[in-house]
């Protein structure tokens, strides 16, 4: 297992943030174990501004170096982002391979792209990082020999060389489409056949794949550890009045996700992004669970998607013993519910607090239809509530709850 030493930043918009140094040298430690790296030392830096060059002063990263010779470390780590100069400095003074969030964060994805679709974002992303920071014969890449921050998805090693990177990014991108075309196809039959999508989202760790797992029983790997997911699963689910709706989870977020992997996941994301509902799953025993909220927001709103309807849900709750604490957050996350997805508590109101959004996104309908229109009259009976029928020999008179989608369907057709 590769040795690190930890190079965990504070900065100004961290303390803004109402981030402490030990929540996220927490979340640092927890990312670098993600990786399945030994972190064998941590350095914490105070910085008010950043140095172009170093990225900290001369005198830190010689302090850094030194640390990194009495531990032995095989990479040094920093929990905040390099440019490509500094990266190379840095590297210079220590000796060793640096790396920086992004490419720790890809680093983590890389070990969990299992689908097609998966390996070539990542595989893409990293490139992309990877790109600009060669110099020109690809010498810095090779240098760093194996390890961490070298992994392309599937553990086999990353393209170093610069041109045959080009064409590699540009299959790559020819690739993505075709499967973001897959997509966008496999989702337009569903909304054919008019089933509402509900995805589940919120941040690494939440407890999302448990709750679809709770729910459909889906089987998705569940564990203590950021990233566990990075491919999406829809599942089907049957609310209680019949009506059925999918549920998507995906790729957990994190404070200061990012914006590449963002970019590089839309077609993963696009299911969240075409979501007719949002379950925002927060895990409600975690002292930074506003923080993390709001690390959640940022993406949603840079997917462009913070207006779609949102169920807040706090899990978790078995975690929490103070019942004042729970009235708290209920009374600081507005409109909002306690569940466990774990041990499957008040699951029962996500799905009435579900059905009751849903509401919205259903009309009623009195029709009277042929009754050799045998197929709109299926559509309404597999996707819609009815109310009331009435056989009139040539026509079928119903009164029913029915999907906007259906509605759509039906007033195309009739
Ligand atoms: N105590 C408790 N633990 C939970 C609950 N729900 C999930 N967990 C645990 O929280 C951890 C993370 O759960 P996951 O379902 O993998 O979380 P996720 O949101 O899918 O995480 P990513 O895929 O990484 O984004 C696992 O160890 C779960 O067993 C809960 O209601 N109570
Ligand atoms: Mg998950």
């Amino acid at each position: 297992m590769e040795r690190a030493v930890g190079v965990i930043i504070i900065t100004e918009k961290i303390k803004k943030d109402n981030w402490s140094a030990g929540d996220i040298s927490g979340e640092f430690s927890e990312l670098v174990r993600s990786a399945r790296v030994k972190l064998a030392e941590t350095v914490v830096c105070n910085i008010k501004e950043i140095s172009s060059s170093l990225f900290l002063g001369k005198g830190k990263i010689d302090e850094i170096r030194l640390i990194a010779e009495e531990q032995d470390a095989d990479v040094i780590i920093f929990s905040e982002d390099l440019n490509g100069t500094q990266q190379r400095n840095i590297e210079e003074i220590v000796g060793i391979k640096t790396i920086d969030r992004t490419q720790l964060i890809l680093d983590i994805f890389a070990r969990r792209a299992k689908s097609g679709e998966g390996k070539i974002q990542v595989e893409l992303a990293q490139l992309e990082y990877l790109l600009p920071r060669l110099s020109g014969d690809g010498v810095m890449l090779s240098r760093l020999g194996g390890g961490i921050g070298t992994r392309g998805p599937g553990e086999q090693k990353l393209e170093v060389d610069r041109r045959r990177i080009r064409s590699k990014v540009a299959r790559l991108k020819k690739d993505l489409d075709s499967v973001a075309k897959q997509r966008s196809m496999r989702r337009k039959k569903r909304d054919r056949f008019s089933v509402l999508n509900i995805a589940l989202v919120g941040y690494t760790n939440s407890g999302k794949s448990t709750l679809l797992n709770a729910l459909t029983g889906a089987g998705i790997q569940t564990d203590n550890m950021p990233f566990s997911t990075l491919d999406p699963t829809i599942r089907k689910y049957t609310l209680p009045n019949n009506q059925s709706v999918l549920f998507t989870d995906t790729v957990g977020f994190i404070y200061k996700l990012p914006h590449s992997l963002v970019e590089a996941f839309k077609a993963t994301l696009e299911e969240v992004v075409e979501a007719d509902l949002i379950v925002h799953l927060l895990d409600a025993g975690h002292p930074k669970v506003r923080e993390q909220r709001d690390a959640t927001y940022v993406v949603l709103d840079e997917l462009k998607i913070k207006d779609k309807p949102i169920i807040t849900v706090l899990n978790k709750e078995d975690k929490i013993d103070d019942v004042f604490l729970k009235r708290r957050l209920l009374k600081d996350f507005k409109d909002s519910l306690l569940i466990s997805a774990l041990n499957k508590t008040n699951i029962d109101e996500l799905i009435d607090r579900i059905m009751s959004h849903l509401g919205g996104l259903t009309t009623f309908v009195r029709i009277d239809l042929p009754a050799d229109n045998m197929r709109l009259l299926h559509l309404i009976y597999k996707h819609g509530v009815v109310k009331k029928r009435i056989d009139k020999g040539t026509s079928v008179y119903i009164e029913a709850q029915v999907p906007q989608q259906v509605m759509k369907i039906i007033e195309r057709d009739i």
